[in-house]
């Protein structure tokens, strides 16, 4: 532990999931509720863009009922205190890194609270429904859709993240089914790189077999215990 210099960390819905914000693959999970192919494609929001609308706009609504746990403070404190580089990667859409108190988070797979145009491309901070069709506050084009990335997308940030894993001593990855490529991969590329790897999740996920060591159990009662293990172990 006294070694660790560089930690890269992947959160996944299960840091959030005490938070209120429903997982995806979960019995009763967004994916049971509404299909994968429908929602999270680019051929389904062709299809049917007021149904996607709606259920982003659903979604972004309920961020405002709820409210970072202590894992996302304690990664915020690990930012905070840890004497080496920690990049925070998340596939979260959700904003409670930020709530919890992370100024540096990588969301892979976008947020609610950005809109993408489909006309200029631009990115805008975006707050309010997309169903009634907005106008781009670049180009007024009313042709906004939710700046996340769905399935055969190509996620954001991919250059910083795999250059991040090359260099790291440590890889965590947290909350995550390890299901959804390419950041079930990141386990890979962090054990070529010849970091230490550990899983932080309430069940084994698809990939436990490839981390070094895997801790199971809620994300609020783990996170911050190894956090303290970490300051206390590095300092
Ligand atoms: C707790 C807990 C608690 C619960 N405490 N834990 C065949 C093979 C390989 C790849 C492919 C393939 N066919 C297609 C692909 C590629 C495809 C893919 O991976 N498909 C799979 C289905 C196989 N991937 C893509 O298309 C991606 N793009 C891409 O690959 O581009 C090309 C490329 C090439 C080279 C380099 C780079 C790229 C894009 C993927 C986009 C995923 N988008 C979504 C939707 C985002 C918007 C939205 O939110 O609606 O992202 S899908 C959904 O899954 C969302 C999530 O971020 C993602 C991962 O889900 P996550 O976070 O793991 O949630 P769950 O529910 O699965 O798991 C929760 C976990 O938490 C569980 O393990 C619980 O146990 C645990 N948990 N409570 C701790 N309290």
């Amino acid at each position: 532990m006294t070694q660790i210099k560089r930690i890269v960390i992947l959160t996944g819905a299960g840091i959030s999931a005490e938070s209120g914000i429903d997982t995806f693959r979960a019995a009763g999970g967004l994916w049971e509720q509404h299909r994968v192919e429908d929602v999270a494609t680019p051929e389904g929001f062709a299809r049917n863009p007021d149904l996607v609308l709606g259920f982003y706009d659903m979604r972004r609504a309920a961020l405002a009922h709820v409210a970072p746990n202590p894992a996302h403070a304690a990664l915020a404190r690990l930012q905070g205190e840890f004497a080496g580089d920690v990049l925070l990667v998340t596939q979260n859409v959700d904003d409670l890194h930020e709530r919890g108190g992370s100024r540096q988070v990588l969301h892979m797979h976008g947020e609610l609270k950005s809109a993408l145009c489909l006309a200029c491309e631009a990115r805008s901070p975006w707050h309010a429904p997309m169903l009634d069709r907005p106008p781009c506050p670049v180009c007024a084009a009313p042709s906004l859709r939710p700046d996340v990335v769905w399935f055969g997308e190509m996620p954001y940030e991919m250059g910083r993240i795999y250059q991040a894993l090359e260099t790291c001593d440590l890889f965590v990855s947290i909350g995550t089914s390890g299901a959804v490529y390419p950041a079930a991969g990141f386990v890979e590329e962090a054990r070529r790189a010849g970091a230490r790897t550990l899983e932080l999740n309430l069940e084994p996920s698809e990939g436990s077999h490839r981390f070094d060591e895997s801790r199971l159990g809620p994300a609020s009662v783990l996170v911050p215990a190894w956090v303290e293990e970490v300051l206390t172990t590095t300092s």
